[in-house]
């Protein structure tokens, strides 16, 4: 992108699964970078990571380290979020968060570029991206919602390991080679949560995604119950999911059950989705086309798919949608709304 103005970034988190995408993104795309300050916990402090034809040596992420910063990245958890995106504020940098710190906070904007862009200058020094589950499908119902109205959704996920970190993709590689080799898995990390109880990830399917809520659902399905409706700005949307870990690498897939206002015309309502921005529509069943995890790889995209009427209600429709969870779920959702930043300051 063009841009006469440079931008002094930092990037918390910057040796995670999703700060590394966040680095080649903003490299990939040109964003406008004057300094690139890379951070992390004193873990990784002194070692270097190449940006274009830069060395960076990765610092410790401190209060201090936000001087001069005009847009901070964080995606180094809740916690270093809630410390230091106040610190960072205070030394006038834009900060764009991944972590669900302050995604329901109402003076915090919650931002999916293709749905709710307009709602990126109210922010008050952070603008949240949301959890990676949530954008790929708001993404893809949002020219749906605009054309029908949207009463329900029903949604059960298929989430990748990335999801869970650099860590949990080792965790899965290291049990399936385990199991493949006649051996019992030794789960040690998922699902994450502060239980000693850890379940097999390899060959298997994990019906729980961070930890359990009092209501019987977990963080991670409330996440996606939440953060629909705000996005959406509308309240009255009825939202249920059930998220599922499961032993794919990159790339989450959603089945989505959604009713609609107004009666539709599939046709119509296929060609609103393969026009819409960020969308792809994959939907051949003559040719068994239909989007998969592993082509969503790597991708910026959301895939959709198994678009078809429902068979217990005419006014609904089950769909797929898929999508890389490290770039749209994170890394790109992110970058997106910098490049918008970038735009308007320029
Ligand atoms: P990851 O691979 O485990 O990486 C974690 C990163 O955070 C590493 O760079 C780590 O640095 C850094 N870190 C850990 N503790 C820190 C501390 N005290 N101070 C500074 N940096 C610290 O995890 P990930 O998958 O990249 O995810 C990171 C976070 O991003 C998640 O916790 C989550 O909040 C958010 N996330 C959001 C989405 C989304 O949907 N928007 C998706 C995935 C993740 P070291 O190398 O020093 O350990
Ligand atoms: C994705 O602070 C933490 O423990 C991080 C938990 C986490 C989150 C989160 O709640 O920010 C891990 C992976 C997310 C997310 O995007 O919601």
């Amino acid at each position: 992108m063009s841009s006469q103005k440079r931008f002094n970034v930092a990037v918390v988190g910057a040796t995670g699964a999703v700060g590394e995408q966040i680095i080649r993104l903003l490299a990939e795309r040109e964003f406008p970078v004057n300094e690139l300050k890379l951070l992390s916990s004193a873990r990784s402090a002194g070692t270097k990571i190449k940006f274009k034809d830069r060395e960076i040596t990765i610092e410790e992420a401190t209060p201090e380290s936000f001087k001069g910063i005009d847009i901070a990245l964080f995606s180094a958890g809740g916690d270093v979020s809630r410390k230091l995106v106040p610190y960072a504020i205070e030394h006038g940098a834009v900060c764009i968060d991944n972590t669900s710190a302050f995604r329901m906070d109402p003076e915090t904007p919650l931002v999916v570029p293709e749905v709710n862009i307009d709602k990126i200058s109210d922010h008050k020094g952070v603008i949240a991206n949301p959890n990676c589950s949530t954008i790929q499908m708001v993404a893809a119902l949002k020219p749906l919602y605009d054309r029908y109205g949207i009463s329900r959704i029903i949604v059960s996920t298929y989430q990748a390991v990335s999801g869970a970190g650099a860590k949990a993709i080792q965790e899965m590689l290291r049990q399936s080679k385990e199991v493949l080799d006649g051996r019992e898995a030794n789960p040690d990390l998922l699902p994450v949560s502060s239980l000693p109880v850890k379940h097999q990830i390899a060959f298997n399917a994990i019906p729980q995604i961070d930890k359990f809520t009092e209501n019987g659902f977990t963080y991670e399905e409330m996440k996606m119950i939440n953060e629909t409706k705000k996005i959406m700005g509308d309240e009255t949307l009825e939202v249920t999911a059930t998220c599922v870990r499961i032993p794919v690498v990159y790339g989450h897939s959603e089945s989505v059950y959604v009713e609609l206002k107004k009666d539709f015309d599939l046709e119509e309502a296929k060609a609103l989705l393969a026009d819409a921005p960020g969308i792809e529509l994959v939907d051949n069943p003559d040719e068994q086309r239909y989007p998969l995890a592993t082509d969503s790889a790597g991708k910026l995209e959301t895939f959709v798919g198994r678009v078809r009427r429902d068979l217990s209600n005419p006014r609904a429709l089950n769909m797929w949608i898929v999508s890389d969870n490290l770039l749209k779920g994170a890394a790109w959702n992110a970058v997106q709304i910098a490049e918008y930043i970038a735009i308007e300051q320029k």
